[in-house]
């Protein structure tokens, strides 16, 4: 689920959620700029010439693939100059989750009565909260706390994130941008997704919330709730093995 908000002119969030890939994007700078760096990031996880990860390597490369295709369109065209976008993305493959990250969106792991925040923002703030300068709540009002440290699409290379983890049946995934986490704290989020029935019910209730809250961003969340039989395939349906 994807939420403009009342305040900012467009959205320039974007998600997938298909097969085996879950991914948020929050695009940024110029006009319209962010809107096609979202968009140009999350095409090059999932076109037809993407390949599937099935390795910590594989995402690196696809998310280093993403940065140079935004990079491309930034060159060709002088008022996407200053495009760039973060991206979050978990491909879940024999019984993993492969996770590559750059930015300040984040992914979620709710495990029973946890919720653990998998990735680590790459913002002015979150670098001033981890060496104890600044305190989660002042963070969060922070004159800095949109300044990203990294993301996909400015100059050099880009250093990306990466991690697995084993999934377990009842696992909950949880993608979303900043939109989200600006306005609800870790914990509440994971008493949403705990207490929802489905996906798309957690999502509701998460962007419904924030909007509650005022969250004066876009506010992107994507869900996966992991069973069983998500576990115990090789590959999931649909997706080429090759
Ligand atoms: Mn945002």
């Amino acid at each position: 689920m994807s939420e403009q908000g009342t305040v900012r002119p467009r959205n320039e969030d974007a998600w997938v959620a298909r097969g085996d890939i879950l991914a948020v994007a929050d695009g940024m700078g110029g006009y319209a700029g962010g809107d096609v760096a979202a968009r140009l990031a999350l095409a090059a996880l999932t076109d037809g010439s993407a390949p599937s990860p099935a390795g910590e390597a594989e995402v690196r490369s696809a998310f280093e693939r993403a940065h140079r295709r935004i990079r491309e369109a930034s060159a060709s065209h002088p008022e996407w100059s200053e495009m760039g976008t973060t991206l979050t993305a978990v491909w879940i493959r024999r019984g993993r989750a492969f996770i590559g990250h750059v930015g300040d969106s984040r992914a979620y792991l709710v495990r029973g009565e946890r919720i653990e925040q998998i990735t680590q923002d790459h913002s002015v703030t979150a670098e001033l909260v981890r060496n104890g300068t600044l305190t989660e709540e002042e963070a969060r009002t922070h004159p800095h706390r949109h300044v990203l440290t990294r993301a996909l699409g400015g100059d050099g290379p880009v250093e990306v994130d990466v991690m697995s983890l084993a999934l377990r049946p009842g696992d909950r995934l949880v993608l979303c941008t900043d939109g989200l986490t600006g306005s609800l704290e870790s914990d509440e989020i994971g008493r949403v997704v705990r207490a929802s029935a489905t996906p798309r019910a957690a999502a509701e209730a998460l962007v419904q919330r924030a909007c509650e809250h005022r969250s004066t961003d876009n506010v992107t969340v994507v869900i996966a709730f992991i069973e069983e039989n998500d576990l115990d395939q090789e590959d999931p349906p649909g997706v080429d093995p090759t």
